[in-house]
């Protein structure tokens, strides 16, 4: 039976183990009941955030992530790229603009980034924002120092994902620590940043592992304001090119569960959209992700065509979220939206 909670219990930083593994494997449509509920608490229901991603310096990557088509130590045949100049950024982020994203996230395939390349990141992200635009860079491990000036240069969100469990992360990646990422996020939250903080679902891992890698986010000192939930996306040459598909209904456990643990962030559906069906998409709306990569790439790899995703919203009588530039994710007062909206 799903349990009634008081709103000032749902935001909690304190959640056990346990109380995540009862969330995740209660009855499906338990699951589903308490996730959509907390959702209308929090969000419009009908409304889907809408971010558009772009790769400002792609492959050749020194880090050994099993999963990444960017690993400068796998052979995936992809194109490698310098960092792009700051003018076909912006034409990139205007046409973001024009196809409805209000938020523009950068990717760069760094361990971390030099002071140097800092410093041209930095004027993308001040010209992005001029656009009217939220920001939000990717751009590998930081330093307390470089967490700051890209506070002061106005930087929304900064994306670090623990990507996994900390019991799974050595399966995955050896080149880094799973407290190497804790590491950043603490200097990015310290610097006043909001933290984009999510993972990957579908690498092998097991249900104790989701769960243990949504117990981790959930109890981090203050939970993300933004939780990309993404499926793997196999790419030939990695060395998870072959494993074997995650069961999507996990899938929607995992986002249902993201909701239920941290009410008030957005959860993206993330990287692996194109492995999944129009139904899908509904369910994991319905079980609490409000928002999606929208545009023809994520970083490498492809998404549906916009016009789909449209063509989804308007069966579903989903609207994408306005920008309201003064908003705060993370301000305490709960919203109530009833089936009227
Ligand atoms: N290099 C930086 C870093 O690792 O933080 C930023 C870019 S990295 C590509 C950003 C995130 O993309 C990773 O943390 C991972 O979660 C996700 N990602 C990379 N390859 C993926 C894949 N094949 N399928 C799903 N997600 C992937
Ligand atoms: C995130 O969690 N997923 C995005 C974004 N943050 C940077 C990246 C997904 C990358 C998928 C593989 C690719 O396109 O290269
Ligand atoms: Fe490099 Fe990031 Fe890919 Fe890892 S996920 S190989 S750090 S680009």
């Amino acid at each position: 039976m799903t349990k009634i909670v008081r709103q000032e219990e749902l935001i909690r930083t304190d959640w056990t183990l346990d109380e995540v593994k009862e969330t995740y494997h209660q009855p499906f449509n338990d699951l589903l009941f308490q996730a959509h509920s907390i959702h209308r608490q929090y969000f419009d229901p009908n409304h889907v955030q809408l971010s558009t991603l772009l790769s400002i310096k792609t492959g050749a990557c020194p880090e050994d992530c099993k999963y990444c088509p960017q690993s400068g130590r796998f052979n995936t045949g992809l194109q490698k790229e310098k960092l792009m100049r700051i003018e076909a950024v912006l034409e990139k982020a205007r046409q973001a603009k024009g196809n409805g994203a209000t938020r523009f996230c950068m990717g760069a395939a760094w361990r971390n980034p030099s002071d140097r390349d800092l410093g041209e990141v930095i004027e993308m992200i001040k010209a992005v924002k001029a656009l009217g635009l939220e920001s939000c860079v990717t751009l590998g491990m930081l330093t307390d120092e470089q967490a700051i000036s890209l506070a002061e240069a106005g930087l929304d969100y900064y994306n670090h994902n623990i990507d996994t469990s900390p019991e799974f992360y050595g399966d995955i990646i050896t080149t880094r620590t799973f407290s190497d990422r804790l590491d950043t996020l603490d200097s990015v939250h310290r610097a006043g940043i909001n933290i984009c903080c999510g993972g990957i679902v579908g690498m092998g891992e097991t249900s104790m592992d989701r769960t243990s890698f949504l117990h981790q986010l959930a109890t981090l000192p203050v939970h993300p304001g933004s939780v990309p939930i993404n499926l793997l996306v196999k790419v030939k040459g990695t060395p998870l090119d072959s494993v074997e598909d995650l069961d999507p209904l996990e899938y929607v456990r995992t986002v249902a569960t993201a909701r239920i643990l941290m009410p008030r962030a957005h959860v993206r559906i993330s990287a692996g959209r194109m492995q999944m069906s129009d139904e899908l998409h509904a369910l994991a709306y319905f079980a609490g992700a409000n928002s999606i990569f929208l545009g023809k790439a994520l970083l490498t790899t492809p998404l549906p065509e916009e016009e789909l995703d449209y063509q989804l919203f308007d069966r579903l009588g989903i609207q994408p979220e306005p920008y309201d530039i003064s908003s705060d994710e993370t301000a305490d007062t709960p919203m109530f939206y009833n089936a009227a909206g």
